[in-house]
């Protein structure tokens, strides 16, 4: 979903020369894969977007793939980007490496300063582990690897299976069949309780050529949207979207998660960059486009 929103934002914005390959043809875990790769095409600037990602109940249940496949993803392309000369990377992270009760909205001054919402604390390592390996190149090489770190994201190309992505694209999908079946409810995941921000992954692509541009500094930099909403308030805006009038209800088996994650985006702003697609315009978007997909 990032890589193809980034690649996208490039064409767009006039750029010929752009290489990108599928996790089919290229696997970024094997390092004399990824190595040779670079060697090959000798890449100037990378985006680094690629990622074993997933929504709550994957990250709970396949903790080591998460932990193991993200930093391997991480390692082999850093250190690759060093030894054949990238003049430029940008490593994309996530806002779960904040601790679970850091103060919000959360600073980037926060990381490591408390424990980890143990539903995603493998795939939180790896990405600390993603943001320090651009920071020790950075001090020891003198390479140009900056880091950012989005908030949860949704857009195009984003994974409906019901058990293993995330709530937003989770939501339009059941209430959608829902609709379509004349079911009498909904099921949502714990208790709606919740507060999540959510950006649009081509906001996100903006805001990654905005950094690749123009940012070059040590430091890591959240990039939010400000949205903030419950999961709750999340599900009615979809169930509106999607025209269903049947009952939400909840499986409290499953988990919360964290209760709060919102970025402060201060350091973003400042530089002058600031989202600009709307929660409801993002969602009608995409629920516009999926017809497309087997199970619509
Ligand atoms: O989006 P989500 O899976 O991930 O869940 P996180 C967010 C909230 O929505 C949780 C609730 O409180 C879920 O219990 N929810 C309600 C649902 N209904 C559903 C549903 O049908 N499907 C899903 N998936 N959730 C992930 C992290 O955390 O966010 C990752 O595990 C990563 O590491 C990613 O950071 C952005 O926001 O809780």
């Amino acid at each position: 979903m990032v890589g193809s929103a980034i690649y996208r934002k490039l064409i767009a914005s006039g750029y010929t020369n752009i290489i990108g390959r599928s996790s089919a043809e290229l696997d970024l875990r094997f390092q004399d894969q990824v190595i040779s790769f670079f060697e090959r095409e000798r890449p100037a600037y990378v985006f680094l977007a690629a990622a074993k990602v997933g929504g709550i109940l994957a990250n709970n249940q396949y903790r080591a793939e998460f932990l193991y496949d993200n930093l391997m993803i991480e390692a082999n392309v850093i250190h690759a980007s060093f030894l054949t000369g990238v003049e430029k990377l940008l490593f994309l992270g996530s806002s779960c490496i904040y601790p679970k009760h850091a103060p919000q909205p959360l600073k980037e001054e926060s990381l490591l300063t408390g424990l980890l919402e143990e539903t995603n604390e493998p795939y939180a390592i790896a990405k600390i582990a993603g943001i320090k390996l651009c920071e020790a190149y950075r001090s020891q090489y003198g390479c140009n690897f900056i880091s950012a770190m989005p908030t949860n994201l949704y857009g195009p190309n984003d994974n409906y299976d019901l058990q293993g992505s995330h709530v937003l694209p989770a939501l339009i999908r059941k209430f959608h069949e829902a609709k379509k079946k004349g079911s009498s409810e909904v099921v949502m995941w714990g208790s709606g309780t919740p507060l999540r921000e959510f950006m649009h992954v081509d906001d996100l692509a903006d805001a990654s050529l905005f950094l690749m541009q123009h940012y070059n500094e040590a430091g890591f930099i959240n990039v939010g949207s400000g949205d903030e909403i419950s999961i709750l308030e999340l599900a009615q805006m979809i169930k509106k979207i999607v025209g269903y009038e049947g009952a939400i209800t909840h499986d409290s088996s499953k988990p919360d998660g964290t209760p709060r994650k919102l970025m402060d985006n201060t350091r973003l702003t400042q530089l002058g960059w600031k989202s600009t697609i709307t929660l409801e315009d993002g969602i009608r978007s995409v629920y516009a486009q999926l017809a497309n997909e087997e199970w619509y």
